[in-house]
């Protein structure tokens, strides 16, 4: 990873703390700081995050001995106060967001002043990483902390190179829409160039969300956002697979190995390794634990459980009570199946050394991973890691978004003790042939993705997503609009096809003729166009005819209507088109269906074909509606030659050969020096393909186009417009 990079997260793989008054600095827990910490980054990279300990308590030169100390491991300090750690991070963070995204809407708290310092400490960090950030820097942005500073970013450096990953799941849609911050939060994260997930399922529950609260369609997963694509993908976080692999054979670990054996005198070693929270699911993990032990009494004596859970969140009220409940439980198994020699739970509420957690990993004979909901859970692919002998048994949560890559695990539902309890059985007894096999499937997996090429794969997509925006999106360049223009200047016949909405006049929110008029500066400059006898100008529009008519009175102006089905020729309206009203006879009581359940869709009735309109509707139903009535016009339609059209906004049925491209035809047929034609929907793409491929054709948006080149919206296409006339005049 050779690129200059700025990587923000709220936490930094360095923790400061006060022990007896002196500043010390430790490893943060946690598999964030873990993953990222394995990266490897390039000097001049920089990791920018909150050091753990409130600037309240700091004086100037503590703040100055944090930042140099910090600097030798590449990283700098975002200091937050002691109200900043308890709003923001203890607060909107972790007691709104973290418990909404993993499904446990009842512990969600809101509050506004959460929400105030979350906005608040989100602009400080984006202040932050513009700081360091130069013009080929890529901002790598991490978690649900940090959700606004995509687009806090975006907004003071436009053309910034942005991903995002979110380490957490992403929420179904009902689930994240009880967030009252819901469209802020989306549209933070559309700041970024490339926004990453763990699975495909929360990929799909983001673009659902963003389809039903901001209305925003995606095309294989790219959303366009003004004039912006946004990229959404799948990259599943990964370990240091070689560091784990090899600590299991270090001397020190064996060391700590032996001194384990010695304790345990032939009992089998059931191991749970977590982060105190409670989505990781350890009380439950308790209960399975003690209806196995109730099933399969043999095993009392002869298997133990190591638990080990480091300590998180403990200022938050949810996390004091988990270590309160997980206390109880231990005692009250322990209570129960004791001998004066033997208790089947060891429990320790403490971060462990790696060369401990190593030895841990290569003595446990099944490993207990059941998390409620977990965006993936590294302590599973961990532990597969560090089976160098290749057995063992993996008891895994299909919560988990490891399940999706570890199916040859034990997968469980972590809400089923008895299934659980009878996984651990299974993973006890399991023969050494079939835990080899399984465990050599999961390794092959996860050593060939490992943490690097996890974060070489993020880094290449994200560098795709920057140059797409430049290179697909066929913006035209200045030097080829001066082509352009000179071009128009040295042709003496020339014709030029231009589409109304969406090209010419901004959409407004109904499709009635009188809200879309044309503005006094169109107006002049289609007046200009057309006294130019060398101009053969042409309004090309799907509106009626009637509204083109009322919209332009300039005689020297061509006028096509109803994408082709009417053109005014001669002075007057012609049409080749056959009576429509059968068809639209069985189609109409469908249209007007849909209009009377979807409050704010309106039928349009054009001569030859009809349009629902869903711009006033509300996005999340709009979405639903707008798939239901394409289904059901498909099977209502009998004929062949009627199609259903989806446009901006609309879905217009219409007989099949009434389009553009036949409408312009005959107007191809004549032998022009210079052809321009400018459109923004896919009724314009029959037009572009009519076309000679020396004509101009330029399409308005960034999706995907026959045209040869691409301006971003109505605004550009009048500039270009007005720069042909008045450089012609020259
Ligand atoms: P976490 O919720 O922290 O991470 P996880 O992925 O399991 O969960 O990572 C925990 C890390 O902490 C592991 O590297 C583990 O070794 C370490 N750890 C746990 N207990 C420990 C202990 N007692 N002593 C020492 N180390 C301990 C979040 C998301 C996850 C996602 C990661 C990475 O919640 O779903 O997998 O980020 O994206």
């Amino acid at each position: 990873m050779n690129d200059k990079m700025v990587i923000v997260s709220t936490r930094l793989p360095v923790s400061v703390s006060r022990v007896n008054g002196i500043l010390c600095f430790n490893s943060s827990p946690g598999g964030l700081s873990t993953a990222i910490n394995s990266l490897k980054k390039s000097d001049d990279s920089v990791w920018i995050g909150w050091p753990g300990i409130p600037s309240d308590d700091l004086t100037r030169s503590e703040k100055k001995q944090i930042i140099t100390e910090l600097h030798k491991h590449g990283c700098y300090p975002v200091f937050l106060t002691n109200d900043e750690v308890n709003s923001f991070y203890s607060g909107y963070s972790n007691s709104t967001l973290w418990p909404l995204f993993h499904y446990f809407p009842t512990r969600a708290r809101y509050n506004d002043t959460y929400w105030q310092s979350y906005q608040a400490v989100n602009k400080l960090f984006a202040q932050t990483a513009l700081k360091f950030a130069t013009n080929n820097t890529m901002i790598w942005v991490h978690d649900y902390q940090l959700m606004l500073v995509p687009h806090m970013i975006r907004k003071q450096q436009a053309d910034a190179s942005i991903g995002f990953f979110l380490h957490t799941p992403f929420p179904s849609f009902e689930i994240f829409r009880l967030i009252p911050e819901r469209e802020e939060l989306l549209q933070g994260l559309l700041g970024a160039n490339l926004i990453g997930f763990h699975t495909y399922d929360y990929v799909h529950y983001f673009l659902v969300s963003i389809v039903k609260i901001l209305g925003l369609e995606n095309s294989l997963g790219t959303i366009k956002i003004g004039n912006r694509l946004v990229h959404t993908d799948a990259f599943p976080i990964s370990i240091d697979y070689s560091r784990f692999a090899q600590e299991s054979k270090n001397r020190k670990v064996s060391a700590i190995l032996k001194s384990f054996s010695l304790l345990r005198l032939k009992t089998k070693v059931i191991l749970s390794v977590d982060r105190a929270d409670y989505t990781k699911g350890i009380p439950e993990r308790l209960d399975a634990f003690e209806q196995f032990l109730d099933r399969y009494p043999q095993y009392i004596r002869k298997a133990i459980l190591v638990i080990i859970a480091v300590p998180s969140r403990s200022d938050v009220n949810e996390y004091q009570d988990l270590r309160a409940t997980i206390e109880q439980k231990v005692s009250r198994i322990n209570g129960k199946f004791s001998t004066i020699d033997w208790s089947p739970i060891t429990y320790r509420y403490q971060p462990v050394p790696f060369e401990e957690l190593s030895a841990l990993y290569t003595l446990a004979d099944v490993m207990l991973v059941t998390p409620l909901r977990d965006g993936m859970n590294l302590v599973a692919k961990e532990y597969v890691a560090s089976r160098t002998s290749h057995n063992g048994a993996l008891v895994l949560s299909d919560m988990a978004g490891a399940a999706i890559e570890l199916t040859d695990a034990l997968l469980v539902n972590p809400n089923n003790s008895s299934q659980v309890a009878d996984a651990i059985y299974e993973g006890l007894r399991m023969s050494q042939l079939q835990q080899r096999k399984r465990m050599k499937k999961m390794q092959s997996r996860i050593s060939e993705y490992s943490i690097e090429k996890w974060g070489e794969d993020f880094m290449s997509e994200l560098s795709v997503a920057i140059n797409r925006k430049n290179l697909s999106l066929k913006s035209i360049t200045p030097d080829q609009t001066n082509t352009l223009v000179n071009d128009y200047s040295h042709s003496r016949k020339r014709l030029i096809l231009l589409d109304y909405d969406g090209t010419l006049k901004e959409f407004s929110n109904s499709p009635l003729a009188k809200y879309s008029e044309p503005t006094a500066k169109l107006r002049k400059i289609i007046k200009v166009l057309t006294k130019d006898k060398n101009n053969n100008v042409v309004i090309i529009s799907g509106r009626k005819k009637t509204a083109l008519s009322s919209y332009f009175k300039n005689r020297d102006l061509g006028l096509i209507a109803e994408h082709g089905g009417w053109i005014f020729n001669l002075g007057q309206w012609v049409t080749f088109n056959t009576n429509p009203k059968q068809w639209k006879n069985s189609i109409r009581p469908i249209l007007k269906k849909f209009v009377a359940r979807t409050p704010g869709s309106e039928l349009e009735e054009k001569d030859f074909s009809l349009v629902w309109h869903y711009r006033r509707v509300q996005p999340n139903l709009a979405y639903v509606r707008k798939e239901a009535l394409k289904i059901k016009l498909r099977n209502a339609l009998q004929s062949d030659d009627i199609g259903v059209y989806e446009g901006q906004k609309t879905i217009e049925i219409k007989p099949k050969r009434m389009n553009k491209g036949a409408a312009v035809n005959d107007l191809v047929k004549t032998n022009w020096d210079f052809v321009l034609a400018i459109g923004d929907d896919y009724t314009d793409e029959d037009m572009f393909l009519a076309l000679p491929s020396t004509a101009y054709t330029i399409n308005v948006g960034i999706q995907d186009t026959n045209a040869r080149f691409q301006v971003g919206g109505v605004d550009e296409v009048l500039q270009l417009i007005q720069k042909i006339i008045d450089d012609h005049k020259l």
